[in-house]
């Protein structure tokens, strides 16, 4: 495994070199440390490209997205990062391409051309929203802002190479803050008079399966509506950083189609232990709802060999 990171590695340096002469090396990035990191954090390389280590497993996991306002060339730039406290404040942002091009051109991913994800940072406030795109390729949604620190983040993916990219950029909110604690670890969240149950956990550096079972008045819900092509859409949050996880509905067994309730299931990988904020989204009743829950990732055990 080492001889290929060594390479990709070695690959950088050199286009690097050449591309001083050529005007490529603004794309590719300063020679150096900073070239390895940013190497590693703006790829999916399924590893730690840059780094010279004994592949010990904490180094195996891919760093989360949303953690940078630009990469690859891409930037999401917000009209103004601070914005007035209040109901249905309007939020208007754009994803700078190459070239510093406003974006029009999107892969359209789980129905939609953008997901646009607003959280305070201390994990209270969530809102997963879907902007409308101008012609000047400015996006604008409204969102429920409370005084504070916000992170804002755009996941999509440019028509142009396809590729799943999560930017982040920080939104400040004007008025008296009061930061609430992150709340503590509980399998069963309650919204609306629905009880989600969460079964299964994470551990860092390691595919898992999270399900979730929603019933309402102890009845189990059987009658979910698709929302976002599935029956339920999962954002997973890093307490600390806000790193953002791509959290991807599991496969039902056997092939079959997945039911509409009330289980619904997903496949992630924690990047790190730590503490992680879940926000499941549900539609039902023609009303999306959002349940949320602290997870406790553990360490990577270390397997026999
Ligand atoms: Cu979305």
């Amino acid at each position: 495994m080492n001889t290929p990171v060594k390479l990709a590695a070695f690959g950088v340096g050199l286009v690097a070199v050449f591309g001083a002469a050529t005007g490529l090396g603004a794309v590719v990035g300063p020679v150096g440390p900073a070239a390895e990191e940013s190497s590693a954090a703006g790829h999916d390389m399924g590893g730690t490209a840059g780094h010279d280590d004994d592949a010990g497993p904490a180094t195996d996991a891919h760093l989360p997205a949303g953690l940078a306002v630009s990469e690859d060339g891409y930037t999401l730039a917000l009209d103004q990062p601070t914005l007035p406290a209040g109901a249905a404040i309007p939020l208007a942002f754009r994803v700078l391409g190459p070239g510093g091009v406003p974006l029009t051109d999107y892969a359209l991913r789980h129905d939609e051309d953008l997901h646009l994800v607003a959280v305070r940072r201390d994990l209270t406030g969530y809102q997963h929203m879907h902007p409308d795109l101008g012609a000047d390729g400015v996006w604008r949604v409204p969102l429920d802002l409370s005084p504070g620190s916000w992170r804002v983040f755009a996941d999509f993916a440019a028509g142009a190479d396809g590729e799943d990219r999560v930017l982040g950029a920080d939104l400040s909110v004007a008025g008296e803050y009061s930061p609430e604690p992150l709340p503590d670890p509980a399998a069963v969240a309650e919204v609306d008079g629905y009880t989600v149950v969460l079964d299964g956990s994470l551990t860092a550096g390691e595919e898992s399966e999270l399900r979730f079972g929603i019933s309402r008045d102890g009845v189990p819900v059987t009658d979910l509506q698709p929302y976002l092509g599935a029956f339920g859409h999962l954002v997973a949050l890093r307490s600390g950083d806000l790193g953002y996880l791509h959290v991807h509905p599991a496969d039902p067994p056997g092939g079959a189609a997945p039911a509409p309730g009330p289980n619904i299931a997903f496949v992630t990988t924690a990047p790190s232990a730590g503490s992680y904020r879940l926000f499941l989204d549900f539609r039902h009743g023609d009303v999306v709802r959002t349940a949320a829950f602290t997870v406790t990732v553990g360490a990577h055990e270390e397997h026999g060999s």
